[in-house]
């Protein structure tokens, strides 16, 4: 399970190809490629994790989903021993490209819920299934917060509904009450925890012509498309990051480059004997912000981020310009973050302390400072801008992805 994101909706070969065109300045290309792949998700893999605790009826849930008997070749194994101790995988034939995995026992792992979900890794499970039997959990409902953190979905199970049917017949009360009662019940624990209530399903692993149980199999059929479409909205994030790697190191390199010129040029009045040494702190200060704007300036055109790149993309994809021009535009310089701001306000008045006790300086130490603040700074805010565009790349993406 150990992949990179993008590696789960692209072949080696498309990857490869993605990465290329974004490092040879053709982002409109890479977005249209994976525009693309978010309307063809049918190859993808997807992970269903299958939690609850031990004993709550997890492995035989997935013995009767892919219709096979504990005693079967190839079945999960079931039993009043804790048998689940690492998460293992099994194909579900029905719906292809599903894997369901047999999670532990949530309370395993010495019942601290943070570790469990370390130990079977979490966060790479794509749908999740909680299974829960006569009565409901904390731990479901801590669980079902955290995948609902994580914007992922979830349908909750409740298990061994044939020894709730016994008690309540039993009891002479009527059943259709009784599922009506647990439904309610388990709607309202939700909320109170604030979670939105998932789908919730009253099964038997061994009726299973019975209850809610053919009504999940084509739930889960039905709602397959989407949830695919919505682990890959979750992972635009992550894959424009591996997408944009190589661009994103070639440019930090520049970065330094520029930085180290800025560096230079601040010290070279140490060059011109005749400069007075008051006006180092000034020409250093003109120096920064010259490079720094001129970065800025390079970054952004690397990055293919123009008014032309956008209105060209938004015809593309037959979306209105203003929604990616808003996008794009959310950091520009009229609303420059607070960070360089508060850098450009330090370098102000250190330059004027230096000039309010001008001469006191011999000119070598003044070009010492001029070159190290130039380069500092310099480097500083490029990197910041960097990370700025960068973003505004992920967020142009993901908005030229949404459906709406
Ligand atoms: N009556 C009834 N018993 C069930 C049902 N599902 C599971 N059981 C029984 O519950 C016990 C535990 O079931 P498992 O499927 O092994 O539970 P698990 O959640 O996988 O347990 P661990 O792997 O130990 O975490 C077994 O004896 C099953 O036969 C069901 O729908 N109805
Ligand atoms: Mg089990």
């Amino acid at each position: 399970m150990a992949q990179s994101t993008l590696s789960k909706f692209f072949t080696a070969q498309e990857r490869t190809k993605l990465q290329y065109t974004c490092k040879t300045d053709q982002l409109e290309t890479v977005i249209l490629q994976m525009k693309n792949k978010s309307n063809h998700l049918d190859n993808v893999q997807l992970n269903i994790a299958v939690m609850g605790d031990a004993g709550s009826g997890k492995s035989t849930f997935i013995n009767a989903i892919r219709d096979l008997w504990s005693d079967d070749q190839g079945a999960a194994p079931t039993g009043n021993e804790e048998t689940c101790l690492e998460p293992t995988r099994y194909p579900y034939r029905d719906l292809p490209n599903v894997q369901l995995w047999d999670l532990p026992g949530t309370n395993s792992f010495g019942f601290e819920l943070n570790n469990y979900l370390k130990e079977v890794k979490f966060e790479s499970f794509d749908f999740f299934i909680i299974v829960s039997q006569s009565r409901f959990r904390e731990n479901d409902a801590e669980i079902a917060k955290k995948i609902q953190e994580q914007g992922k979905e979830l349908y909750y199970i409740r298990s061994k509904i044939d020894n709730d049917a016994h008690s309540l017949k039993k009891q002479g009360v009527d059943l259709a009450g009784g599922w009506s009662t647990i439904r309610r019940d388990c709607i309202s624990n939700f909320q109170s925890v604030g979670v939105t209530p998932p789908a919730i399903f009253l099964i038997s692993s061994f009726e299973r012509e019975e209850y809610d149980f053919p009504k999940l199999k084509t739930t889960l059929a039905r709602d397959l498309p989407s949830i695919k479409s919505n682990v890959f909205s979750l992972s635009i994030p992550k894959m424009v990051r591996e997408i944009t790697e190589a661009k994103r190191s070639s440019l930090v390199k520049r970065v330094w480059f520029l930085a180290i010129l800025s560096g230079a040029v601040g010290a070279a009045p140490v060059l011109v004997p005749s400069s007075k040494p008051m006006s180092m702190p000034v020409w250093s200060l003109f120096t920064t912000i010259g490079f720094t704007v001129t970065g800025w300036i390079y970054l952004r055109k690397q990055l293919g981020l123009s008014d032309t790149f956008l209105q060209s993309l938004a015809n593309k994809i037959t979306k209105p310009s203003s929604i990616l021009k808003a996008e794009s535009n959310h950091r520009l310089p009229k609303k420059i973050p607070p960070t360089v701001t508060n850098v450009l306000l330090g370098i102000t008045m250190v330059t004027c302390m230096i000039t309010g006790i001008k001469y006191s300086f011999r000119p070598v130490t003044l070009s010492v400072f001029g070159a190290v603040s130039s380069f500092a700074f310099t480097y500083k805010l490029l990197k910041d801008s960097l990370n700025d565009c960068l973003e505004t790349v992920q967020r142009l993406v993901q908005s030229a992805l949404n459906r709406d």
